[in-house]
């Protein structure tokens, strides 16, 4: 069983002002996706969809007074809202290209305890698998247990870490804008060089949040995701979803160009 992210910055364009669709980079990775062939968990990422509400409404920051409260609120029900339209654009996407996709609301079902997974029910993602259906979630935003910050974002990084080690994937693709892990910056330092193989020991630059458009932590946040899930055993691969072929090449099992985190 693979599980594939998308990265929100391959499907939106992640820095407009407003929700916007990659309309030309969805239609090209459905069909690269439409190449799997063994079960597929695919989990997507935000990008303009999302963290343009996260930020804004300030989800899983410390609630203030009541009228904050109430300014959250709302927040959650917008950011709620447009992640689940994205996910449902992304689900038409893949049935026009003969994908069973189905649509799972991550915050229908997911509660976390100061934003990590608390309470997460895979069995119903495994019996859709076992049918022969392709799960598809996504990062959302999400109620919390700690009652200073109530609401919580859930990257679809840490969607993927936890459903590899629930379902026991036996790969875990992550697909970005970015080739995989570099020395340094790429869009940055052009000396920067990809690493072919992430360990816990490898020494990085990166800081955590050097997207400012992404509230749930850039390539930093990414690598301690994966780490995470290397040291269950799984092994995972960083891969850049805007060179077309690069996500065919992946679900079909192929050798793909990237970083490998183990
Ligand atoms: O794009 C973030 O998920 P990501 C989810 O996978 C929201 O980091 C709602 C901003």
């Amino acid at each position: 069983m693979i599980i594939l992210k998308i990265g929100g910055s391959a499907l939106t364009i992640k820095d407009a002002d407003k929700p916007t669709i990659d309309e030309v980079n969805l239609d090209r990775i459905a069909q690269e996706v439409s190449a799997y062939n063994e079960d597929m968990v695919i989990v997507h990422g935000a990008g303009s969809y999302g963290h343009i509400y996260a930020k804004k409404f300030g989800i899983g920051d410390v609630i203030g007074n009541v009228n904050d409260h109430l300014y959250k609120l709302e927040g959650l029900c917008r950011t709620q809202a447009s992640v689940q339209l994205l996910n449902y654009i992304v689900v038409e996407k893949l049935h026009e290209k003969g994908v069973p996709a189905i649509g799972i609301k991550p915050s229908s079902f997911i509660v976390t305890d100061n934003k990590r997974i608390a309470v997460c029910d895979t069995k119903i993602i495994k019996q859709y698998i076992d049918n022969g259906f392709v799960p598809v979630l996504y990062g959302d935003a999400v109620l919390d247990y700690n009652d200073y910050i109530k609401f919580a974002i859930i990257s679809g990084d840490q969607l993927i870490t936890y459903l590899a080690k629930e379902l026991k994937a036996d790969r875990v693709i992550l697909s970005s804008d970015v080739d995989g892990i570099y020395t340094d910056n790429p869009k940055i330092n052009p000396e920067a060089k990809l690493i072919d193989i992430v360990t816990k020991d490898t020494k990085l630059t990166l800081t955590e949040n050097e997207d400012q458009a992404d509230v749930t932590g850039g390539m930093g946040g990414k690598i301690k995701e994966l780490l995470q899930l290397a040291e269950e055993g799984i092994e995972s691969q960083i891969i850049n979803a805007e060179t077309p072929g690069n996500i065919k090449l992946a679900v079909s099992g192929q050798e793909v160009k990237g970083t490998i985190i183990k």
